[in-house]
This record gives structure tokens, sequence and C-alpha cells, in this order.
């Protein structure tokens, strides 16, 4: 019994360090002593901490070794300042990649969430080799007038939940976290004016691995179209929309995504 807690203990926790990549120091959470490599992958400005606790307290440790990761300028990755040119999807894809080649890893699969979604499609289109399976949920594939409406809409933090702003609140500091977030907003808009509006609609049909896309039928900052159009477009994809998911479905209902998910990568 003994025996049996301290190896629990040891395989539930959690190291973490910086891995020099790309000229930026990144910073990762590694858990768990499982075969199959898993990296998740952040929100926009978001971190290890802010949005993977329950995964990375909870998905199973025995089966997956799960790095969480701070892309460059978020977080724990700083320096340097965040910021967000045209490029900034596919330069967290490629940070991701090789963060995880830097921690020894040959092959892995990527949980990406709304920005960190768009990322990780980006990276599985060109990184084939590397990517064993992908998840995605709260992704968007291109940027229309509703997203328009939303990004605007959404765009001063002082209207938010606190429980939406706090832990980003936390991370930036109260002044600084509405700046970065206007210049995140600030960096998406341009997208707009892309053929299409695309954010990555030219990646889907690139895809060769399986992929799984989660949508929040609730979601109030992505419409459910995205999520369409994300499946419709990657070949043998399988789409779940989940009858009350928001855009945080993976928090709040923590324990069935994290059982579909691992049901995935099983498979
Ligand atoms: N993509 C954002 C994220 O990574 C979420 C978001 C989507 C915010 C659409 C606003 O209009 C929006 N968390």
């Amino acid at each position: 019994m003994a025996a049996l807690q301290l190896q629990q203990s040891h395989c539930s926790s959690v190291a973490s360090g910086k891995m020099h990549v790309n000229g930026v120091d990144l910073y990762y959470e590694k858990t768990g002593k499982g075969k199959q490599a898993v990296l998740l992958f952040p929100g926009a400005l978001g971190t290890t901490k802010t949005d993977f606790g329950p995964q990375l307290k909870s998905l199973n440790k025995e089966r997956f070794t799960v790095v969480g990761w701070d892309p460059r300028g978020n977080g724990n990755s700083r320096p340097p300042e965040r910021d967000f040119p045209l490029n900034f999807y596919e330069r967290d894809a490629k940070d991701a990649v090789d963060l995880m080649k830097a921690l020894g890893f040959g092959r892995f699969s990527l949980l990406g969430w709304s920005d960190g979604g768009i990322s990780s499609l980006i990276a599985s289109a060109k990184y084939p080799d590397l990517i064993h399976k992908t998840v995605v949920w709260g992704a968007n594939a291109y940027i229309s007038q509703q997203d328009l409406d939303c990004y605007n809409a959404i765009r001063d933090v002082s209207k938010w939940s606190a429980k939406m702003r706090q832990p980003l609140e936390e991370v930036y500091g109260t002044e600084g976290f509405p700046k970065l977030w206007e210049a995140w907003i600030d960096g998406v808009i341009p997208f707009a004016k892309k053929p299409n509006g695309s954010v990555c609609m030219e990646f889907l049909p690139l895809i060769t691995c399986p992929v799984f896309i989660i949508h929040g039928e609730k979601d109030p900052v992505v419409p459910t179209f995205h999520a369409d159009y994300i499946a419709k477009h990657i070949k043998g994809s399988r789409l779940y929309m989940m009858p009350e998911g928001k855009h945080n479905l993976h928090l709040r209902y923590a324990e069935e995504f994290n059982k579909m998910v691992e049901d995935f990568l099983h498979d």
C-alpha cells in the first residue's frame, strides 16, 4: 500500500522547466509516465495553469505523458512581450512542435483549445510526421462579420465576468491584461481581410492524422458553424457537439471531456 501510494504520488507529480527554442525560453510542465505523449495547447494569452488544470490533474498518467506549455509571450514564457503578427498562429505551431522535439518526443498528440486549436490544426497540417492525433475545441476557421462583431463586443474586459477575467489578470496584472487583450483583438481582426477571412482554412485539407473536433453548442464566442466547417474539410475527422457546452467546456465538464479525449487517443 505504501509502495503504491509512493508510485501514485510519483506519477502524478508535475515537473516544470524552461527550454530554449527558436530564440525564446518556453515554459512547460510535464506529468505522467505513459507511452503516448500529449501536448496541451492553450487559448489566446492562455497558460498551462490558467487553461488546463483538470487535464494536467486527471488525464490518465499511466497511459499518457502530458505536457502543458506557455506559448512565447504568455505567462511564464516572458520575455519576450507577446505580439500578434499575421503569422502568429503558425509561429506558435512551430514553437510547440520544436518544444516537444527538444523535450525528446518523436511523435505526440495535440490537444488545442480555441487559438491553441487553430495552431494545433496548422501544426497537424505542416508536421504530419510528428503528430499522432489531434483534438481541438472552440477553434475558428475564419473570421466572418459575425466573428468581428463578437471581437468588438468582448474587447472591453471590464465587461467580462470576474470568473473569466481573474485568472488572466493574475498572470498579466490588472493593467497589463486589458492592453494585451486589445493587442490580441487588433492582431486577429486583420485576418478578416485575407481571402475568405481565413485563419486556418487552407491547412484543413492537408491534415492526414485523425482529428476529433469538439464544440459547445452554447459557445457564446465561437459560433458552431466553425466546427462544422473544420469537420467538413478534414478528411475522416470526428465531430461532437456538446449540447450544454460553452467555450470552456473542458473545464466545466472536465470529466466527460477527459474521458472522450482518452477514448479518442486510445482507439
Ligand atoms: N480564440 C479565443 C481564445 O483563444 C477565444 C475567442 C474567440 C474570443 C472568439 C473572442 O470573438 C472571440 N480563447
